[in-house]
């Protein structure tokens, strides 16, 4: 039997149509290849967008705060790891590597969130199986979690202990450690009034000034250059940690550093509210702190400015450990030449494994 087939202007025989049957499955068969591969890629895109969706909101400074970025790159790579699909256990080793630096990249100072995005992929390596691998990813995304937020509660009771009634304080930027430990000596009524920094170029004191006021303290917002003038009257400076170097430096918000100076000209306790993830086992094995820069146009516009005029804008400053009084942490209150030593016990055998892979 012959069948004709209109097409294109030719007539076709059988054995044409057959060969041309065949030719469509083969091609058939190769777009369902290729669409496979396809849904793969995306839904592997889809969750790494995930983690890239997190990162960019933290290099934005959507969501800010050591403390915060911790916490949020931690639960990043724990839903990145709950929703991967199985795999080879090498293959998903490689994939929360790649997670892990997506992470790392956006906000370069602040190594608590290197310590936290670390903490979540501390034992995948010792897995023996994808699951067992995925589960403890999972596992120590929120026990970081939890742990972070519960450090901040314990740094709020020890800090407060310290505070006077009648004190008056200074701050620096947005901390929630050293914001938790005013505001609980203001929970205890020890009737404290509070300085509190704009912080250019984000201006974080804004954020500060409404929290505080919110909870019904006395606070007056200065300029970052009105800090010498203030310190006269105040008693005690609060402010938060970026990181600490294992030789107890401080490095913060632009502009701690000359509170530093400032409080150590008058005699002011300089007390600096810090978790101890934000310790720096890094700075053990000789690596600098990166002090992120960012946008010029953060400090102003190009516009505004006169033809070859350049701008500088590094955020973060360093307060060498000879200016710190206390270290608040959540494990109590200690010096800065004690931060080796809690490193080393917090991290016992695991610092070796840190060393080896420097
Ligand atoms: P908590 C902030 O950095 C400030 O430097 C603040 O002192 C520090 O993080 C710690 O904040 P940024 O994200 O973890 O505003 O105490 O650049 O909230």
């Amino acid at each position: 039997m012959t069948q004709t087939v209109r097409g294109a202007g030719t007539k076709r025989t059988a054995r044409t149509i057959k060969f041309i049957q065949a030719c469509q499955n083969e091609q058939s068969q190769r777009n369902a290849q290729v669409q496979y591969i396809l849904n793969l890629q995306n839904s592997w895109g889809h969750v790494f967008d995930k983690v890239r969706g997190m990162a960019s909101d933290i290099r934005d400074m959507k969501i800010r705060g050591a403390g915060r970025i911790a916490r949020a790159g931690a639960s990043a790579m724990g839903e990145f790891a709950e929703d991967h699909q199985t795999v080879p256990l090498e293959e998903f080793i490689n994939d929360l590597d790649t997670a892990k630096k997506i992470i790392l990249e956006s906000r370069p100072t602040a190594v608590s969130l290197w310590n936290g995005v670390q903490a979540c992929v501390r034992d995948a390596d010792d897995a023996s199986s994808f699951d067992e691998a995925r589960d403890s990813v999972v596992r120590n995304a929120k026990s970081f979690v939890d742990m972070s937020s519960s450090a901040v509660d314990a740094i709020a009771k020890i800090g407060a202990k310290t505070v006077r009634k009648g004190d008056t304080i200074l701050t620096h930027c947005n901390s929630s450690a050293a914001l938790g430990v005013i505001k609980k000596a203001h929970a205890q009524g020890k009737d404290i009034k509070v300085y509190a920094t704009e912080s250019r170029p984000w201006r974080q004191g804004l954020l500060t000034v409404k929290e505080l006021s919110e909870a019904g303290i006395d606070v007056t917002l200065i300029i970052d250059s009105a800090v010498r003038s203030v310190m006269k009257k105040t008693d005690r400076v609060f402010v938060g940690a970026d990181t600490v170097t294992s030789a107890g430096e401080l490095i913060n918000k632009i502009g701690t550093s000359q509170l530093a100076l400032a409080a150590d000209e008058t005699n002011v306790p300089f007390n600096v509210c810090t978790e101890t993830y934000k310790f720096s086992p890094l700075t053990i094995f000789g690596d600098a702190v990166e002090i992120e820069e960012r946008d010029c146009g953060e400090v102003a516009d190009a516009e505004i400015l006169p033809k070859g005029v350049k701008v500088y804008n590094p955020v973060f400053d360093t307060t060498p450990a000879r200016y710190i009084d206390a270290i608040i942490t959540e494990q109590g209150i200690i010096s800065p030449g004690s931060v080796y030593d809690v490193m080393i016990r917090q991290l016992g055998k695991e610092i070796l494994k840190m060393r080896d892979s420097q």
